[in-house]
């Protein structure tokens, strides 16, 4: 296949099998209908960008049905709420500074902008329905060239372009540069966060992969990417959100001050092999090594009758669950908040995915922690909360 940034030949390096919809939690009388691709992961040499073979069709994964809402968590409000005061202060100065967001969700950022000339783009229609709600201007649509064009012409130009676990689930990326640079202001920024490559490497959180993250960045393929669309990178920032982050800054206006910290990321991300095939190599046995450790554990606590409850019903579970192949015999349902969720079966493997019930609960039982990115808000929460009782699984970072 071809690499989808920069046309170069590129094969995949491993296979992790038989995938459903990440998110396609699916009830048991449309179980016939469950659709299902191959999951396969490439590297591109030339352009150094990591990203999945196949995709399915983007509109099998963002539809009128989508089930995450990111306000879910209250971690990632406050981690919103700060970043709005930060933008505020250092990039839109002015109250009539126009701010943009590709993929919005439910508002959970871009509501804290409700004062300034504001739009936010959210392809997956109830949850762009839930944006409007909390009182953000929403289009429902994919950001497109063509759609920024549009945008341009009713609009204007945009100062700050921002998108938080976005960029990597799009896999035209070129036409989406190229429609953020006509967006974009010359003295405009666009910021954008997305889980770090180096991360996924070192904790072997293989789960960050599946069908919605085409691509997993690293400042190096982000710099390559979008400096073919004269957008800059001149800043970057590690954050601790989905199990370790990266903040991209990029503008078109060439006289920029410090790329300091761009250059000492990408010193250390070659110091760290990254932009070598031999790293995904290693990888691959880390996660194969990995499935047999967490298949042997799940195998012993149920020769002893220990019951094994998933906690957090998330898209990174069903890469660990149909990679490792584990069913309800082995994690007897998962709990998750998410209403959307419940009552339904985990994609591919069929656990019954159930609102939180501690009524049943002993201390022997044990959690598989699959939203072990919110583990700080999750275990507080646990603490304080009397009828909890069993013990923690926390699948990632993986020592190998
Ligand atoms: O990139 C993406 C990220 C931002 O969100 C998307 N492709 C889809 C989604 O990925 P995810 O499903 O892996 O995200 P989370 O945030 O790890 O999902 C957490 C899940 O756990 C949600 O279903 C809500 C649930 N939850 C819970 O039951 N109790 C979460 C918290 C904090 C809780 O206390
Ligand atoms: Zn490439």
């Amino acid at each position: 296949m071809k690499c989808r940034v920069c046309n170069n030949e590129i094969s995949s390096f491993m296979s992790f099998g038989k995938m459903p919809i990440a998110n396609g939690f699916i009830k048991k009388k449309d179980l016939k209908k469950e659709y299902f691709y191959n999951l396969e992961t490439c590297f591109c040499d030339n352009c150094k960008v990591f990203q999945i073979k196949k995709q399915p069709d983007p509109k099998k994964m963002f539809h009128g049905n989508y089930p995450f809402f990111s306000s879910l968590s209250k971690g990632m409000v406050k981690h919103f709420n700060s970043l709005s005061a930060k933008i505020k202060k250092n990039f839109l100065k002015k109250s009539d500074s126009f701010i943009i967001e590709l993929g919005c969700n439910d508002g959970i950022f871009l509501k804290n902008f409700k004062d300034y000339k504001h739009l936010g783009i959210e392809p997956s229609r109830n949850v762009a329905r839930e944006a409007s709600k909390n009182g953000v201007k929403t289009i429902s649509e994919f950001f497109s060239y063509k759609l920024s064009n549009k945008i341009l012409k009713k609009n204007g130009n945009a100062d700050l372009i921002y998108s938080a676990n976005v960029m990597c689930h799009i896999p035209n990326i070129n036409d989406v540069a190229k429609g953020i640079s006509n967006l974009l202001k010359y003295r405009g920024v666009l910021i954008f966060e997305d889980p770090y490559l180096g991360d996924v490497i070192d904790k072997t959180s293989f789960d960050q992969i599946y069908d919605e993250h085409v691509f997993l960045f690293s400042a190096l393929s982000v710099k390559n990417i979008f400096s073919k669309f004269n957008l800059n990178l001149f800043k970057v920032e590690r954050l601790q959100t989905h199990g370790g982050s990266m903040r991209y800054y990029l503008r078109k206006e060439k006289k920029i001050k410090n790329y300091y910290n761009v250059n000492k990321i990408i010193i250390s991300e070659r110091k760290r092999k990254l932009h070598l095939m031999q790293t995904y190599i290693q990888f691959k046995k880390n996660c194969e090594n990995f499935k047999k450790n967490f298949k042997n554990f799940l195998l012993q606590n149920k020769s002893k009758n220990i019951n094994v409850i998933g906690y957090g019903a998330t898209s990174k579970s069903t890469t660990i669950l149909n990679y490792c192949n584990i069913n309800k015999d082995l994690i007897s349902q998962i709990f998750d908040i998410t209403k959307l969720k419940q009552n339904k079966l985990s994609p591919g493997t069929h656990i019954p995915i159930n609102n939180f019930d501690y009524n049943l609960n002993t201390k022997k039982d044990y959690y598989v922690l699959f939203a072990w990115n919110h583990k700080k808000e999750i275990l507080n929460k646990e603490l304080k909360n009397k009828k909890f009782r069993g013990k923690w699984y926390i699948p990632f970072p993986y020592n190998k």
